[in-house]
């Protein structure tokens, strides 16, 4: 069979909001066949116009195919959907945000419905969807045999990352990284805030905080290794003593700019119970401890 007659698998969705509609047009562009359903039909009818069969309920898309995904606002609005349907058989990979007990909850749920369970993580906002090299992807966890079954078809809309056999794991990956991010949206806030009241165009402090934070990205692999390893001093620059004796220059200068200090205070705070406990010689890693409540040996 040549290349590009090779069948597609075809796919069943349901949700059709901002993601749902991204996922659809990006299995679509592929050439796998597609039913869609959502709870407000007129939502699908762009999608029908583009050759998309439009199911009238839930229990006829799931129905149409084996493999069903289900991209839907909440886990709550995952059992509404689904719950009079018939899922014997079914591959269901759910990419709707959950937390991770939500997650495994959900994969009991569908196995006691005859259905093999995915969960899925989306680090993409829709407009990298469909979009090779945007940057996106969909972090996987579950069933490793329902990964590798449909791999192909789940790498179409966006890179397919499969993190574990839980299923909770996606959903917690997914969390971690989206709490990184909004640390990071936090520092940002706070970085535009001292220079607001100065003449400084904000497009001047852009760049130079997009190439810092990009340089100071790669030290979550140290990071990792201390957690690893144990050592929390080892391969250091910047000891935790030394970051600490820095804290006043920063709280100083939000003050003197007119700034409120309340997104720095609790990561200073962290960093000063730690210093106070004798591990000036760290690095940061040990604020981690704190955090998750367990004592170092
Ligand atoms: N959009 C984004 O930037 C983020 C990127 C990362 C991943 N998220 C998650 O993706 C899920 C879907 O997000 P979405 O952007 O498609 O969300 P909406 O545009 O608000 O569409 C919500 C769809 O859910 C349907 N729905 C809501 N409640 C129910 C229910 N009880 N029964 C059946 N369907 C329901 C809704 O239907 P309708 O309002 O049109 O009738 C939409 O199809 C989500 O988990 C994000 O966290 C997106």
């Amino acid at each position: 069979m040549a290349p590009n007659t090779v069948e597609k698998t075809p796919v069943t969705l349901l949700g059709l909001g901002a993601m749902g509609t991204a996922l659809a047009r990006a299995w679509n562009a592929a050439g796998h066949p597609l039913t869609v359903w959502n709870r407000t039909a007129a939502r699908a009818t762009t999608l029908a116009g583009e050759g998309t069969r439009v199911a009238g309920t839930a229990a006829d898309a799931v129905a149409a195919n084996t493999l069903v995904v289900t991209c839907l606002l909440d886990d709550a609005s995952v059992g509404q959907a689904l719950a009079d349907v018939d899922l014997t058989g079914r591959d269901l990979v759910n990419l709707t945000t959950s937390t991770p007990a939500q997650a495994r909850a959900r994969a009991r749920w569908a196995h006691e419905r005859g259905a093999r369970y995915l969960d899925g993580g989306i680090m993409a906002v829709p407009p990298m969807i469909g979009v090779p090299g945007a940057g996106g992807y969909i972090l996987y966890s579950g069933s490793a045999a329902l990964f590798e079954r449909h791999r192909d078809t789940l790498a179409v809309p966006a890179g397919a990352t499969y993190v574990g056999a839980d299923a909770g794991f996606a959903a917690l990956y997914d969390v971690a990284l989206l709490s990184a991010m909004y640390g990071m949206f936090a520092g940002t806030a706070h970085a535009f805030a001292l220079i607001r009241s100065e003449d400084i165009d904000p497009a001047s402090l852009a760049p130079l905080l997009a190439d810092w934070l990009t340089a100071m990205a790669p030290s979550v692999h140290q990071t990792a290794g201390h957690l690893r390893g144990g050592d929390y001093t080892r391969g250091v620059a910047s000891t935790l003593a030394m970051q600490v004796a820095g804290v006043p220059t920063f709280l100083d200068t939000a003050e003197q700019q007119g700034v409120s200090p309340e997104l720095l205070h609790p990561y200073f705070a962290l960093m000063r119970r730690r210093l106070a406990e004798g591990n000036g010689a760290e690095g940061l890693t040990g604020v981690i401890d704190l955090l998750h409540g367990t004592k170092p040996a």
